[in-house]
């Protein structure tokens, strides 16, 4: 068996971290669904995106400020030049994975040199770098901190820097944005960003140089907030978290991807501080998240209008926001969080919203996205589309899938626990000595997993795997037998002498089967939803013999899959029954003392397909929750 060389990704916490966890490196997704949907990513996603940027006027806005272009502005909004640092981070990622061709990593190459040296012409000697305030509000840096979206754009900025460090050992970049944070440290005062995203941010700048006052700066950014010293404008101080302190607020508020994005700094502070409030912060808001403010995809966000969490249970499918970058957030802080707790029920969040309301973002095609994921759709759309006017959410879909690989397994100081289950080889080095191990399985699709140890030591260690909260039934057999232990919090550990050729084989039973919504959500009440295995699936119109609106899901009728090759890529279907509602509508208006009368006639199949599939078949109308009556 072959053991790739480490790569690096993004959490690579500090020596002193605080972590029950570290991010294990040398990860190699060999096969399966994240690895196709990464290989779109790279082939079409990334260069695409390149095209895209072009077209939108990223580059030509960071020509403006580097005085090397005439011209107009493009765009409205203060923060395109995050667009392409997200992309750049993306290819950092890709290229650290040692996968792309020759050829196209030169090209790659090229483009992000490219960047980059327009990048360094564009800073102003002083380190200031954001190109829509040197161009069209040079007189107003760091004054609109509410929307100017400044310190965001550090923030994206220093987070492709620091990938690109680790991915190409190249300090150029990061030169730029340590420049650019020193100079943000000198001028901001007791100021802070309406967007969080520079803490996480700078945090990683820490790891990556080692210097202490990057780590002071997001602490300080921390600490400023929530005391209402921001405009509370139009949607209020909760909108960017800064009602309250955040080790004292009990709620998620406003903005979700802020609020995700600020989390995530949160529980990245801890990690490399140790001070406890802030975990505590952490875990208290998470748990608010997960218990009323959650879509069953993952999805974060009820709301259209300020892109903000609703109030608890409130979640309507329809009008369901749930953008693709708070989808991307909540996965990032949910893997701080895991790293911080080992606590298995972070990788369980992790794992339904990275294969549900994170990849429904892009299309199978990979050039045609989601910005809103909503639980329902109506006849005729929405269509996928190809850029955005704000266009945060493409990137940061391609950051994630080409940093995937960090997200799936990490080590402590007894073993290597796999908390996610992707084919692949991982290799890590532990106190007892280095050891490798290849994953085989085609997860999330089908229940079988196997694991051959290819490297061992001569001292016992520990493989944990975990035991999704969603599986009720697995069996776990090594070398053929049972396994004895049984797992303790969700996690299945198995420590002994390991040698090479050890096969241990985690079957997580995949029936279909139904979920209930909380009976607080009114949009829910009396209906269903379809999942198997961490997969919600939903039903499309086109699969239905019927209007959607008029299938009623029979819970009673079992429930069958099938394995469906030719379908979206190769996917498994969900067949269940539905009875044809006919509405006896003697009246003209819908209102009455009694209900309108309905009538249900034949059963007949409701074909269901994986929710992250949605809509890659042209627009129509979809659900993921069926009624039930
Ligand atoms: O404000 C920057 C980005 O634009 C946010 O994160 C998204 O929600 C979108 O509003
Ligand atoms: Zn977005």
């Amino acid at each position: 068996m072959s053991v790739h060389p480490p790569t690096s990704g993004p959490v690579q916490l500090g020596p002193g971290a605080h972590a029950v966890l570290r991010p294990v490196d040398g990860a190699v997704i060999t096969g399966g669904l994240l690895y196709e949907r990464r290989r779109t990513n790279a082939d079409v996603s990334i260069p695409d995106g390149h095209t895209r940027l072009v077209e939108a006027g990223n580059f030509h806005n960071l020509r403006l400020a580097a005085g090397t272009a005439d011209g107009a502005y493009r765009n409205t909004l203060p923060f395109l030049d995050s667009d392409l640092y997200k992309w750049l981070e993306a290819v950092a990622w890709l290229r650290s994975a040692g996968t792309v061709p020759a050829a196209e990593a030169t090209r790659l190459d090229g483009w992000v040199d490219d960047a980059v040296a327009l990048l360094t012409a564009a800073q102003q000697p002083d380190g200031y770098l954001q190109s829509y305030f040197q161009v069209v509000r040079p007189d107003e840096h760091f004054i609109d901190l509410e929307w100017g979206h400044e310190l965001y754009c550090a923030g994206h900025l220093i987070q492709a820097a620091v990938a690109h460090v680790r991915a190409t050992g190249r300090t150029d970049l990061l030169a730029v944005a340590t420049r650019v944070a020193d100079h943000i440290a000198d001028r901001i005062g007791p100021g802070f960003c309406g967007h969080p995203e520079i803490e996480t941010a700078l945090v990683e700048l820490y790891r990556a140089t080692g210097a202490d006052r990057h780590l002071a700066l997001a602490r300080q950014f921390l600490d400023a907030r929530g005391h209402r010293s921001l405009r509370a404008d139009r949607f209020g101080s909760e909108y960017w978290q800064d009602h309250l302190p955040v080790r004292t607020a009990d709620a998620v508020t406003g903005h979700a991807v802020r609020q995700l994005y600020l989390l995530a700094g949160v529980a990245d502070v801890y990690l490399e501080t140790g001070e406890t409030a802030l975990l505590d912060a952490a875990e208290r808001l998470w748990t608010d998240l997960v218990t009323s403010k959650t879509y069953l995809t993952g999805g974060l966000g009820a709301h259209h209008t300020d892109e903000a969490f609703g109030e608890a249970y409130e979640l309507p499918s329809e009008r369901a926001y749930a953008e693709t970058c708070a989808a991307i957030a909540s996965i990032q802080f949910s893997l701080r969080m895991l790293l911080a707790t080992g606590r298995a029920k972070y990788a369980d969040l992790l794992e339904r919203t990275l294969y549900n309301g994170f990849l429904s973002g892009v299309s199978l095609s990979g050039d045609h996205y989601f910005y809103a994921n909503p639980l329902r759709a109506g006849d005729g759309g929405p269509a996928r589309t190809r850029w955005f006017t704000c266009a945060c959410c493409p990137p940061n879909v391609m950051r994630l899938l080409a940093s995937a690989q960090h997200y799936l397994a990490a080590q402590d100081e007894n073993g290597l626990l796999l908390h996610q289950f992707v084919a692949g080889e991982y290799a890590v080095s532990l106190a007892a000595g280095p050891i490798a191990l290849r994953v085989e399985t085609d997860y999330p699709w089908h229940e079988e997993i196997n694991i051959h140890i290819g490297q061992s030591t001569d001292r016992p260690w520990t493989l944990t795997l975990r035991v999704p909260a969603w599986a009720t039934e697995y069996r776990a057999h090594l070398n053929g037998e049972p396994v004895a232990e049984q797992p303790v919090d969700g996690w299945l550990r198995i420590n002994r002498r390991w040698s090479v050729g050890d096969a241990v084989r985690l079957d997580l039973a995949m029936p279909a089967r139904l979920t209930a919504p909380h009976p607080r959500v009114d949009a829910l009440r009396g209906s269903l939803a379809i999942e198997r295995g961490p997969l919600v699936y939903c039903v499309e119109a086109l699969d239905q013999p019927h209007t959607l609106d008029d299938l009623v899901l029979d819970p009673d009728a079992p429930l069958t899959t099938g394995n469906r090759p030719d379908l979206l890529g190769g996917s498994v279907t969900v067949t269940a029954t539905a009875r044809v509602r006919t509405t006896e509508q003697e009246r003209w208006w819908p209102y009455g003392p009694t209900p309108v009368s309905t009538v249900l006639g034949k059963a007949v199949r409701l074909t269901a397909v994986p929710y992250h599939l949605w809509g890659n078949r042209g627009p129509g109308a979809m659900r993921v929750w069926l009624p039930t009556s």
